[in-house]
Parts: structure tokens; sequence; C-alpha cells
């Protein structure tokens, strides 16, 4: 019986949860509900931001497949995220480096909200790898390193991942 693992991409505003499907999906057969930013302290950090569903489906491996639904990440449209979480086996928690001292805060935050598997994909463009403090790194949640520019790398995050899901469903 072929299998179609559905995943969930979450995290907070600008992560790289879109990134992380455009990156994985080479841009092949990915979609994206991206509109401008209304906020202006947030059109700082970027101009554009998911408002409902980022998708891609691709060829996994024995003939299965993988559907990615990314989400937004602020709060406002946390409703997208409860519509998603009924159709999803498990999720891909996307954080970001650049604020490193956030990050064990919102591993918790998000972790908590979503009682399904999860796996930290964390983004460290500069190769530094994973900051050593990081105490979840100690917990049952695995936290690995992902590099946009590096498809390969948000593949290691998913099989992480799919390892966790049963093989049938
Ligand atoms: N290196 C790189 N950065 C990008 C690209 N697209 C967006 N970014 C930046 O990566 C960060 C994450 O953006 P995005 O994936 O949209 O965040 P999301 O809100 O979690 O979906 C932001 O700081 C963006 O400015 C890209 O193609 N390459
Ligand atoms: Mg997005």
């Amino acid at each position: 019986m072929k299998r179609v693992y559905k995943i969930g991409v979450i995290g907070p505003f600008a992560s790289g949860k879109t990134l992380f499907i455009k990156s994985v999906s080479g841009g092949k057969n990915a979609y994206f509900t991206e509109k401008p930013v209304s906020e202006a302290h947030r059109r700082k950090i970027k101009e554009t931001t998911t408002v409902a569903i980022d998708f891609t489906h691709m060829e996994w491996y024995n003939g299965n497949k993988v559907h990615l639904y990314g989400t937004p990440g602020q709060e406002h449209l946390s409703g997208i995220l409860e519509m998603v979480d009924p159709v999803v086996e498990g999720y891909v928690l996307v954080l970001s480096t650049d604020h490193v001292e956030k990050v064990d805060s919102h591993i918790q935050q998000w972790v908590h909200r979503v009682p399904k598997p999860v796996v930290i994909a964390l983004r460290t463009e500069d190769h530094s790898g994973i900051p050593e403090h990081i105490p979840w790194l100690q917990r049952e949640v695995p936290v690995l390193p992902w590099d946009p520019s590096d498809r390969k790398s948000g593949v290691e995050v998913l099989k992480k991942l799919v390892e966790k899901l049963p093989e049938t469903r």
C-alpha cells in the first residue's frame, strides 16, 4: 500500500517555514499564499507573509509521497493551523538561529501546541551547527541543523520525522 505522509510546517513569523518548502521542493510542485505584510514593524523584517497554506507534494522513497502544509506564523492567523491540524500526522517546527536566545522558549511554546510527532529544523545559514546550550537537545524532540541553500539538509529533517510515523495509516 502506497503511503502519503502529510506533514505540517509550523513556527514563528519569519523563521523560514515558506523557505523550508521552497528549499525541499526545489521549486517543483510548490504553491505559495504570500501577501504583503500589513504591520509596519514586521515589514522591516520581510515584505511578504503566508496568509493561508503553502503547499508542496513530492515523491518520497518506495513510491510513497510527502505532502507539506506550510502555515502562517502570526497569531491572528492561528485558525489556519487549527484547520491543518486534523489533516497532518506530524510537524516540522522551523526555527532560526538569528535569535538564538529565543529558541528554547519557542520550542517549548510550539511543541506543546501540537501533540503529535515533531522534528525541529534549526535554520543555520552560517554553518555554525546547533548551539550547544539549547536544553531541548537533551529531550525527546530531535533538533536538526537546516541550511536552506542545501536541499538535502531539509530532506534529512523530513526523514527524521517520517521515521516517527507509522508505516501504514
Ligand atoms: N536566503 C534566503 N532567505 C530568504 C529567501 N526567502 C526569504 N528569505 C528570508 O528568510 C527568512 C524567512 O522567511 P520566510 O520563509 O518567508 O518565513 P516564514 O514566515 O517562516 O514563512 C526571512 O528573513 C526572509 O527575508 C530566500 O529565497 N533565500
Ligand atoms: Mg511563510
